[in-house]
């Protein structure tokens, strides 16, 4: 699956609040391959390599967990990713069907 994600970091590894500076709102080509999610700068090139930042930005899902974002209520079509290694991501979906399915298809792995 791929597709716009715009990604807010709300905690850093071990559950700790991500600083001031590093809380902004991002926007992404999401891929979701196998048990990652790549971030990527640009869109989606099926042959192309993965850069170093590409890499850098890309998030292990597996026993990771994704929720709507309830308690977010700043923007719309936001769902709440929690990572294995206690990170915390607020991922902007360009409508609520994609949330449901970006959330639907994350929690599948
Ligand atoms: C953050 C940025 C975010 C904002 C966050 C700020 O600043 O303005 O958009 O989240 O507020 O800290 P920076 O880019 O300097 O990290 P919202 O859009 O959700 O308000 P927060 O600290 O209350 O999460």
């Amino acid at each position: 699956k791929h597709g716009v994600l715009t990604r807010k970091s709300h905690a850093d590894m071990d559950g700790k609040r991500t600083p001031r500076g590093r809380r902004g709102w991002k926007k992404f080509y999401a891929v979701l391959k196998g048990m990652i999610l790549y971030l990527q700068k640009d869109e989606y090139k099926p042959d192309a390599d993965i850069s170093e930042v590409d890499l850098k930005n890309a998030v292990r899902i597996h026993h990771a967990l994704a929720t709507r974002a309830t308690d977010y209520s700043k923007r719309a079509n936001v769902l709440k990713l929690k990572t294995s290694d206690w990170r915390v991501f607020l991922l902007q979906a360009s409508s609520e069907e994609e949330m449901m399915s970006w959330i639907f298809r994350i929690n599948l792995v």
